[in-house]
């Protein structure tokens, strides 16, 4: 290992020398000591030479500027500089910071010509006359920054290479579902694992957010339009769930005429598949909570299998194929 370290670097030196001595005095001349670039990491490399870090910048399309901590040999390739960034360039003792153009292109050897696309790397073998080399997937390139996704909070560890990740929040007036995290997979796409609800119409409790849909449905049909919204038909826990989405729900809307939707709301439990025994739409578990109605469950006719939270906020099963609202639960995280 030190034989190889000390011939690279040796190889090194005496291209440097002979080839561009006077082409790397701009990029020395032009660092900036006790800075680093926030916020526009592609990717990171521990027990990096400072040329190995400028040299990767350059084989590397979309980098344009590289930050180096000289106390732990740490390259850090950027693709934002300061000048055309809307990041930060705290002060940052130990830390180096340069820029791409400063440096000969020559430094990155055979990839100095290559075609590579900007999310992309040319890979080669450094320091040698080798003249192969081959374009590698480099990044999942950076996220799209419009819509309700909110990503001027990331962590300092965040980077947009692949198998990194970044995180990600809402902007204000949207509900963040999921971990808020978008992981670089590596096939170069991100995986987002999160979304950005609306807050209009939704309210939370707890963890969880629920709405109201204004819309006569039957059972089923309700289930599947709250299916499509990645959440579920609302499922009570406790009689202060219970409570909550009566309160929310179905008391505010009390003083209307009930003649259209009877003043009652379909949520998620059923005894469809088995006479009896009610279970909840999502994942099938037994419901505990209870708050049938003085009369209910009677199972009238023989043909009520699906659960309505009537006027008074206590349940009764009714025919699944009966029209009225319904509210939608989904958990956040
Ligand atoms: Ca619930
Ligand atoms: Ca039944
Ligand atoms: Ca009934």
């Amino acid at each position: 290992m030190w034989m190889f370290q000390t011939s690279k670097a040796l190889w090194l030196l005496i291209n440097l020398i002979v080839q561009c001595s006077s082409n790397l005095h701009p990029g020395f001349s032009r660092l900036e000591h006790g800075h680093r670039l926030d916020g526009s990491v592609i990717n990171s490399f521990p027990e990096f030479s400072f040329l190995d870090c400028v040299t990767e910048c350059l084989v590397t399309p979309r980098c344009v500027s590289v930050n180096y901590f000289k106390g732990a040999n740490f390259c850090e390739l950027n693709y934002e500089k300061k000048e055309t960034a809307n990041i930060k360039f705290p002060e940052s003792p130990g830390w180096v910071y340069s820029e791409k153009d400063h440096w000969p292109k020559e430094l990155a050897g055979v990839c100095s010509n290559s075609n590579c696309s900007l999310h992309e790397k040319c890979a080669h073998k450094k320091y040698t006359k080798d003249e192969h080399f081959k374009c590698v997937i480099s990044d999942c390139g950076i996220p799209d920054r419009t819509g309700n996704l909110d990503l001027s909070q990331t962590r300092r560890e965040d980077a947009i290479g692949i198998h990194r990740r970044i995180h990600a929040s809402c902007s204000e007036g949207y509900y963040l579902i999921g971990s808020g995290r978008l992981t670089c997979q590596s096939n170069g796409e991100w995986k987002y694992d999160i979304l950005c609800e609306d807050e209009d119409g939704w309210k939370k409790y707890g963890q969880r957010i629920y709405r109201l849909v204004t819309e006569i449905e039957t059972w089923n049909s309700a289930k599947i339009y709250c299916e499509s919204k990645d959440a579920y038909l609302v499922e009570i826990d406790s009689l202060d769930e219970n409570t909550w989405v009566f309160e929310n729900f179905i008391v505010p809307n009390l003083p209307d005429d009930c003649s259209i939707w009877g003043c009652t709301v379909w949520i998620g439990g059923n005894d469809r598949e088995n006479e009896g025994h009610f279970v909840w739409s999502r994942d099938g578990n037994p419901i505990t909570f209870k708050k049938w109605n003085s009369r209910n469950p009677d199972n009238y006719n023989g043909n009520e299998d699906c659960i309505e939270m009537r006027h008074d906020g206590s349940w009764n099963d009714r025919q699944c194929d009966h029209l009225t609202l319904f509210v939608c639960e989904k958990d956040i995280n």
